[in-house]
């Protein structure tokens, strides 16, 4: 395919006013009717073209006449429709088959023919396999959409909008119809229909509208949203509060499946969510999935105003939508939780993912210049480091000016489809600043190294740090122009005090952000007694890799008098990397002894909240060790990560470990405020040190943890302390898992993803007998990440074998994935990305499996593109 560039973007030659959609629903054949009141460009006389993907076309009929086929075409997924003019109104009448859809895009079913219901996916491309449209997000309308079906088989009948009006129809069928009053791309598109329950609450916004907010399950599970739908309350009270945005419907209904491409999906007054960010409850749900379902479903939410009201003027302006709203929902998420955590959080998962796509072959703009398949860019790159700008940007105008921006982005904008640059416009107008700079920032991609040094003169006392930023060339960019990078800074003096800053006469305070904007600046800091220590990036204040040469004294000073919670867990990182490359040598490294013996001390004073300590007591993932060196072994990176983590439990002892440990295991309730949730993930922290020092007894004890628990946290952390230890203990614990939960599909994906993730020779066998389960599915995309992305993309050590074993099983099981659902297989595929910076051996079994992949001629135009790109 020929890929689809930014800069030939042309308006819509045909919009459409309204639409009114009829649905005549069935599993195996539902048919489309649609009318469409058209308008035309006049500055564009070109024919009327509709899109439309594996629809059987039953009738077209322009201004109430029956066109024979001499006057349309329907070929290439477009029909052209002769003799439109503008005011025309357009019906076409199609056929689909919903229990066909394996790829889960339009219209498809999820679950049994029997149980099952019926249900929409629509973002990016998914409404031309329902009805022919002018399918690209610039194409606003008002929808009326009337569902039909059989009562009996299909009770609850959903589409976005208020509703307007149901009743019975002959044959024991019944209907239901909806009315949006506001414009929306047709990617907002969705409709349910089938047997569901829902729980419902009453809802006021604070500008007086009365909304019922609804969320719908199958009935068995219904118990398991209330979580969510708290969570949404505090969605739209904190959007209301922070933003001024209140809800604009009736109704705000959300829904739960099982079968689903994405986490979750905004389609306008009818969520849709992956079962997996709805459901909670304690006996199946983790802390950390407690807190990614009140992200996901805040992120949801704030669509409704950044995304819906304000939508994208085309699909290069995807983190538009979607770096904002991951934005906003950081800021919710801090704010209902904890500021350094989540920041942590966020920090370590774009490291995990975006850093290593910034740094391979799929790396690509947060605003992409070309694609082929849309479906594609639903990236680390477009959502992590997309929010990631928009924090530097409401940094850059501070609480009040961003606030002000904002007002006027979506005052101007509202109902309408914007750009980077209309965003960029209303922030600055609103605040008279130029914004523009930043433009660069969506332009280019690749990671850009900060670089920083300073230099004490102790004659001048004047302490002088000189910053200079470089970005590596990446695909069809070889050539990198400066960003603006605002360094967040504060200084120390040996002690760990917080120096005032002199900078030219300004007040002195002891935090400032300073702005790279060239490629090297220096700047000039007076009254400085003596070399200080310098907290650079606090915050993570632009998304930049740091290269200052710290002394370990000097990480070990900020890991333990830091007030920046983040910086200081950063310092701790930094530490351990040194470590971590000071164990290729003999004996311990003064890293490694700084880095144990601050942790030690910080582990030992009661002051700090447990999950920061969790957190500081975990060095860098082995992605991330991976992403620093030029020829991967990913065996010897986790076996050296291992014995970084032996002998930071070696330093802290089995005594002060095991005491901890059983102090914070006399505390067995499952509450789920902030001190409960610490104390677990301590424990679990705690437990898996002590594994790496005194393994029987660590087994022994997760053994106890598995059977007593009372909530999937705890037992989730004991399985996996048993299975990635192969305790003799794991079999029965992994028996008891499967059967406890066979009802339970959230649950058991837990069960597959465990022992995909067991590092070394045994993953592959692991992932081979699990294929066998009965239980496995590759029909359905949550069980194939469970086990394949967990496999590939989360187990370095087991997936990267030196025989290749690994990448043939993921790249037969890719293709048979991809006849079946290409948007998973092409996401799964990126487990290939940075397959040229494998060592030697590694490198040619990865080449020669990807190479057989690309030479299947039956890859779809998702799967092709990603492996194309890997491999080029
Ligand atoms: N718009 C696709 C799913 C999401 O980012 O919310
Ligand atoms: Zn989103």
């Amino acid at each position: 395919a020929t890929p689809i560039r930014l800069r030939e973007y042309r308006r819509p030659a045909w919009t459409v006013d309204t639409v009114e959609l009829d649905v005549d629903l069935g599993i195996d054949t539902t048919d489309v009717t649609s009318r469409l009141v058209l308008r035309r460009d006049p500055a564009q006389m070109l024919p009327l073209r509709l899109d439309g993907e594996g629809l059987e076309l039953l009738a077209v009929v322009l201004d109430g006449r029956a066109l024979d086929a001499k006057s349309y075409r329907h070929e290439n997924n477009v029909l052209e429709v002769d003799g439109a003019h503008d005011g025309s109104v357009l019906e076409t009448r199609v056929r689909i088959r919903p229990a066909a859809n394996t790829a889960l895009e339009g219209l498809y079913l999820s679950g049994s023919r029997e149980t099952g219901f019926l249900l929409t996916q629509c973002e990016a491309e998914g409404f031309r396999h329902i009805t022919f449209f002018p399918d690209r997000p610039d194409v606003l309308a008002r929808y009326t959409v009337t569902l039909r079906a059989d009562r009996a088989r299909f009770p609850v009948l959903l589409a976005g909008g208020n509703p307007d009006g149901a009743g019975e129809l002959v044959d024991g069928r019944h209907w239901a119809r909806f009315v949006d009053p506001h414009p929306k791309p047709c990617y907002l598109f969705a409709l349910v229909a089938g047997r569901l329950e829902s729980i419902r609450r009453d809802y006021v916004t604070a500008d007086g509208r009365a909304v019922e907010l609804v969320m719908w399950s199958e009935a068995h599970v219904i118990d398991r949203c209330h979580y969510a739908l708290d969570a949404l309350e505090r969605s739209m009270r904190w959007d209301e509060r922070t933003y001024g945005r209140n809800y604009d419907l009736d109704v705000f209904h959300v829904v739960a499946t099982h079968d689903f491409n994405m986490g979750a999906m905004e389609n306008k007054g009818l969520n849709i969510f992956n079962a997996k960010y709805l459901l909670a409850d304690p006996d199946s749900s983790t802390d950390e999935e407690y807190r990614a379902v009140e992200a996901v479903v805040a992120h949801e939410y704030f669509h409704n105003w950044s995304g819906n009201r304000v939508t994208c003027r085309d699909w290069f302006q995807l983190s538009l939508k979607e770096g904002l709203t991951v934005f906003r929902e950081q800021q919710f998420s801090a704010e209902m939780n904890s500021l350094s955590l989540k920041r942590i959080e966020d920090v370590s998962l774009l490291r995990r993912t975006q850093f290593p796509e910034d740094a391979g072959p799929l790396a690509h703009p947060v605003r992409p210049a070309e694609y082929r398949e849309i479906n594609n860019f639903y990236t680390a790159t477009v959502y992590e480091k997309g929010s990631e700008l928009v924090r530097m940007i409401a940094g850059h105008l501070g609480e009040d000016g961003f606030r002000r921006g904002m007002d006027l982005y979506f005052e101007r904008h509202d109902g309408r489809a914007a750009t980077i640059e209309d965003f960029l416009a209303a922030l600055g107008e609103a605040n008279a600043i130029d914004l523009k700079s930043y433009l660069a920032w969506y332009a280019q991609s690749g990671t850009p190294r900060l670089h920083a040094k300073g230099e004490y003169d102790a004659a001048q006392r004047e302490y002088t740090l000189t910053l200079s930023q470089q970005t590596r060339a990446t695909p069809g960019q070889p050539e990198k122009v400066p960003l603006p990078i605002p360094v967040k800074l504060s200084l120390f003096d040996r002690g760990g005090k917080v120096l005032p800053l002199h900078v030219d006469g300004e007040a002195a305070e002891t935090e400032k952000v300073l702005v790279l904007d060239k490629t090297s600046q220096r700047f000039v800091f007076r009254e400085v007694d003596a070399p200080p220590v310098p907290s650079l990036l606090r915050g993570f204040s632009a998304p930049v890799v740091l290269e200052y040469d710290y002394t370990p004294e000097e990480l070990a000073l900020l890991l333990t008098h830091d007030a920046d919670g983040f910086n200081r867990w950063e310092a701790g990182q930094q530490l351990a990397i040194l470590a971590f490359d000071a164990l290729q040598g003999t004996g311990e490294s003064a890293a490694c002894k700084a880095w144990c013996n601050a942790l030690t001390a910080l582990f030992e004073n009661d002051a700090i909240d447990d999950a920061l300590l969790a957190d500081l007591l975990t060095p860098p993932g082995e992605i991330e060790f991976a992403d620093r060196q030029g020829e991967v072994d990913p065996v010897k990176i986790h076996a050296q990560r291992q014995e970084l983590q032996r002998r930071l439990a070696g330093r802290l002892g089995a005594p002060l470990l095991l005491d901890r440990y059983r102090a914070l295991a006399a505390d067995t309730d499952q509450k789920l405020d902030a001190a409960s949730q610490a104390k677990r993930r301590l424990k679990r922290r705690v437990l898996e040190l002590l594994a790496l020092l005194e393994a029987d007894q660590a087994h022994a004890l997760a053994a106890r943890q598995y059977g007593a628990a009372s909530g999937m946290t705890d037992r989730l952390a004991a399985l996996g302390v048993l299975v990635r230890g192969r305790a003799s203990q794991a079999a029965a614990a992994l028996a008891d898992f499967r059967q406890r939960y066979a009802d339970n599909p959230l649950a058991l994906d837990k069960w597959f993803s465990v022992q995909a993730q067991v590092p070394g020779e045994p993953a592959l066998a692991a992932v081979m007998a699990l294929e066998s389960d009965p239980a496995f599915t590759l029909k359905n995309p949550n069980r194939t990440r469970a086990l394949f992305g967990a496999f590939a993309s989360t187990n370095p050590s087991g997936f990267h074998r030196t025989d290749g074993a690994g990448y043939r099983l993921l790249a037969e099981r890719l293709g048979q994935l991809d006849a079946l659902n290409p948007q998973i297989a092409a996401r799964l595929a990126t487990a290939f990305n940075g397959w040229q910076r494998l060592e030697p051996v590694r490198r040619e079994a990865a080449r020669l499996a990807l190479n057989g992949l690309s030479q299947r001629e039956d890859l779809s135009a998702n799967l092709s593109e990603i492996i194309g790109n890997v491999l080029q």
